[in-house]
């Protein structure tokens, strides 16, 4: 039998800056779902990356009087370690000096040459030279540079375009056949909006190396390098052997979901797309764009400097109180608000009071009351005389796997789970164990551990994709015959 492949993928980011917990936010949610559908029997591949030519680049290497490839060796690295310390389960990670992924831009060159779809021509625009900057008549600000106020020069080069346009009218007729091919539906809608209300205009994706040479050649004009999103969009797929490994290729293309946030929505819903077509090339399904961490009303960014380090947040409240927090505290889709305020109270509050204490409780119950031994195994009776609609239907039904996983629902999944562990701690308190055990009702004692350890195992379960080492540790301490009492797995944050 064939699996079912799940073939997911985060942005490459850019190296001129370290990483951010607006890049942390992305992997994880991308990586949730690589471990859910990993769990589900699929066969996965989830990339992630590095973006690494381009002008941006090419400066921040020279202000530290390094060659750009120096640079981008240096830090490139702290993306891949920050994934491990983020227990990201990246199945690949490619940078786009790669060999691999040269050979594939090139070979991209190659067939929309070959297909007609790339042209010669002049680019005009007001040249800031000590800036290196492309400006628009009309960002000019008194005929000077808008960014440092010096004179500018008009400026014509040749270079290659991309016939976007002409593909604009098919886009639009694929988008409206395909209301999911973007996620959420407010970003489809911006993106449906944009192609209905303006003129596409052809890509300028060539520089000359005169001006840019950090970056990948034209294969028919060594002159020319590739613009950095004519390289970068190809990553996703030369990093499955669109080049080297038809097999590979064949496998997993097309994309499943392209994850980002709405800032490079046009070119991934955009550019993209219309790179592909004009290719011979399927399409991603999905192409999901997720809102922006701000502080304050302001996003977060590496050029403002008002960023989050997940690096400091781990240190300070473990990876998986972080993961939980970026899943859990904000709709998946809209903006989220990062305050030191709203992450301790929920530390404190659904994983030190709720999740933790009914861990060590129950630990502890099972210790003292049934000298170790963990109830399983047997059929489970509802008590009678206990109210808690959530966790009677648990018991009667079994727990059921929701699949708002599935839906990118990540908040309203977790808020199921809690809902479930919350029943669990006030259970505890309608049954009273403690008198169970003094009036000598040993019988009850053990059916009521064993719903709760039953409890316990279901959200381990059902954690597993979010707090993959938390889950481990829960089934750890009750998967066996004794309890292995673990050591508290939040204490609380003052
Ligand atoms: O755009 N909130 O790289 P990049 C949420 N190299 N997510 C955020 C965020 C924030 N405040 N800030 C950044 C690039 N992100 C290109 C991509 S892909 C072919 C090339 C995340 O380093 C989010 O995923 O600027 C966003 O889309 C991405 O980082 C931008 O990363």
């Amino acid at each position: 039998m064939m699996k079912n492949k799940f073939y997911i993928t985060t942005p490459i980011y850019y190296v001129n800056a370290n990483p951010h917990i607006g890049h942390a936010y992305t992997t994880i949610a991308a990586d949730c779902l690589a471990r859910f559908y990993r769990e589900q029997g699929h066969d996965v591949y989830f990339l992630t990356g590095t973006d690494e030519h381009g002008q941006k680049i090419q400066k921040a290497a020279e202000q530290l009087n390094l060659s750009p490839k120096e640079f981008t060796d240096c830090i490139s690295p702290k993306f891949k370690e920050l994934w491990q310390t983020l227990n990201v389960s990246n199945d690949d990670f490619i940078r786009t000096t790669d060999a691999r992924h040269i050979a594939a831009v090139q070979k991209f060159w190659e067939i929309l040459k070959a297909k007609d779809e790339i042209y010669e021509g002049e680019y005009g625009g007001w040249y800031c030279v000590p800036d290196e900057m492309f400006w628009m008549e009309s960002q000019l600000v008194d005929g000077k540079c808008p960014d440092c106020g010096r004179a500018v020069d008009f400026i014509k080069e040749k270079n290659y375009f991309f016939k976007l346009s002409k593909h604009q009218d098919w886009l639009l007729q694929y988008l409206k056949e395909n209301p999911d091919f973007v996620f959420p539906q407010t970003r489809y809608n911006e993106v449906v909006g944009f192609l209905e209300n303006n003129k596409l205009t052809d890509l300028c994706v060539s520089r000359p190396k005169s001006r840019l040479n950090w970056g990948i050649e034209v294969p028919f004009d060594r002159e020319h390098v590739t613009y950095v999103w004519f390289d970068a969009l190809i990553n996703y797929i030369s990093a499955i052997g669109f080049v080297d490994d038809k097999a590979k290729f064949d496998t997993f293309w097309p994309a499943d979901i392209h994850m980002m946030a709405k800032d490079i929505i046009r070119q991934h819903a955009i550019y993209w797309p219309i790179m592909l077509k004009a290719a011979g090339l399927a399409l991603p399904k999905q192409i999901v764009a997720h809102g922006w961490w701000k502080m304050g009303e302001i996003k977060m960014s590496k050029s403002l400097g008002n960023v989050v380090d997940p690096i400091e947040m781990v240190e300070k409240y473990g990876v998986d109180a972080f993961r939980y927090f970026l899943m859990r505290d904000v709709p998946f889709g809209g903006d989220g608000n990062f305050s030191t305020d709203s992450f301790e109270k929920r530390f404190n509050g659904d994983l030190a009071n709720d999740l933790g204490n009914l861990v060590h409780r129950t630990a502890n119950m099972i210790s003292k009351y049934v000298d170790g031994k963990i109830p399983q195994g047997t059929a489970l009776i509802w008590p009678e005389g206990i109210d808690s609609p959530i966790l009677e239907k648990f018991v009667v039904q079994g727990g059921q796997a929701s699949d708002l996983i599935s839906k990118l629902a990540f908040n309203l999944y977790l808020a199921e789970v809690w809902d479930l562990i919350g029943a669990a701690n006030k259970f505890v308190e309608q049954i009273k164990p403690w008198n169970l055990k003094k009036e000598g009702k040993q019988d009850e004692v053990i059916n009521f551990l064993g719903i709760v350890v039953a409890v316990l195992k279901f959200s381990a379960q059902a954690i597993a994709p979010i707090m993959p080492s938390t889950a481990e540790k829960i089934k750890e301490q009750f998967s066996g015959d004794v309890i292995k009492i673990g050591e508290p797995l939040f204490p609380r944050v003052e």
